[in-house]
């Protein structure tokens, strides 16, 4: 894997290309950050970019890819909303030798069907918002409730995979809950209003890890409404990084997050531009950058800087 800064803004000259893009939906500010970023990427480097929006819903990209291959395009970019079901319509483009590069989630594919993933190390997220997670409790006992993304998903899968791992062998911690709140603010308020009330009002909870930060902020609303102090009395980690949750931590209402760049076409057209000039093939995975922050990390400055990047 190749590991790019945080923000990496190439200008490989990728003019007159012709690209698709798939895009899952806009379930949360960090997706609506990256599809900003997405054309305006393609605008700086003179691509003309089809945009697809799919709802959240796979046979709508399935539909989108089809409708590209069927164009003509030169290259398809794709957010796959979930990690099966991509073989057939991914073989149909390597057939009609369209590139396709994954943003931001993988596929359960063979890797020849598709020319790279842009992605972080999605278990390492989780993992490292479970190790900020154990080192603050120390040894304290800590009744965890976990907001998982989209069920399927990569992400959902790697992050529920990466935090377990940090808290395995810690005694002192317990997932007592663990459900889907789909990556949105509405789920993630409803699904801990639930987990609330199935736990004596939230007295028994310590902990939420949330795997994006639109759930965290939803139930930072949901623990309010409980009568609670959410980034007190329940601790808040959760990944992303987007602007609002660092309004949340200067208020103490959220603890920590993981930082995910919402710029993953930049380093796609990039390779993009390099593979269809002398058709070399880049690694199979270009890992972005995951970072940590806490209160401790003067987040209304994070706050600011993070206004003007595409959220
Ligand atoms: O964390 C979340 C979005 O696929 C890793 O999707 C991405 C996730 C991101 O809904 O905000």
């Amino acid at each position: 894997a190749t590991i790019l800064a945080a923000c990496t803004f190439g200008s490989a000259s990728a003019a007159d290309l012709v690209v698709g893009f798939s895009q899952i939906g806009s379930e949360s500010g960090w997706r609506a950050a990256e599809t900003t970023l997405t054309k305006q990427q393609a605008e700086q480097r003179g691509i003309d970019l089809k945009f697809a929006d799919a709802q959240q819903k796979q046979e709508n990209q399935i539909k989108a890819i089809r409708s590209f291959i069927a164009q003509g395009v030169n290259a398809i970019l794709l957010a796959p909303v979930v990690a099966t079901g991509w073989d057939e319509v991914l073989q149909e483009a390597k057939d009609a030798e369209i590139p396709v590069i994954l943003l931001d989630r993988t596929v359960d594919a063979p890797k020849e069907l598709y020319l790279t993933a842009v992605t972080s190390d999605l278990v390492h997220e989780g993992n490292v918002a479970g190790k900020w997670l154990v080192d603050t409790v120390a040894g304290k006992s800590c009744n965890v409730v976990e907001l998982q993304g989209t069920t399927g998903s990569s992400p959902a899968i790697d992050r529920k995979k990466g935090f377990e791992a940090a808290l395995a062998g810690k005694d002192n911690l317990k997932i007592v809950r663990s459900q889907t709140g789909d990556f949105t603010r509405t789920k993630g308020k409803e699904v801990m209003e639930s987990f609330l009330k199935a736990e004596d009002g939230g007295k028994n909870i310590c902990a939420l890890y949330a795997h994006n930060d639109d759930m965290a902020v939803g139930a930072i609303q949901a623990i309010k409404e409980a009568g609670l102090k959410p980034g007190k009395d329940i601790l808040v980690v959760s990944i992303d990084a987007v602007p609002d949750i660092f309004q949340a931590m200067a208020a103490g209402e959220a603890n920590a997050t993981v930082e995910l760049t919402p710029n993953m076409a930049g380093p796609a057209f990039d390779v993009l531009a390099t593979y269809l000039k002398d058709g070399k093939e880049p690694a199979k995975w270009i890992q972005t950058e995951s970072k940590l922050y806490t209160q401790a990390d003067d987040p209304m400055k994070v706050y600011e800087e993070k206004k003007g990047l595409g959220y």
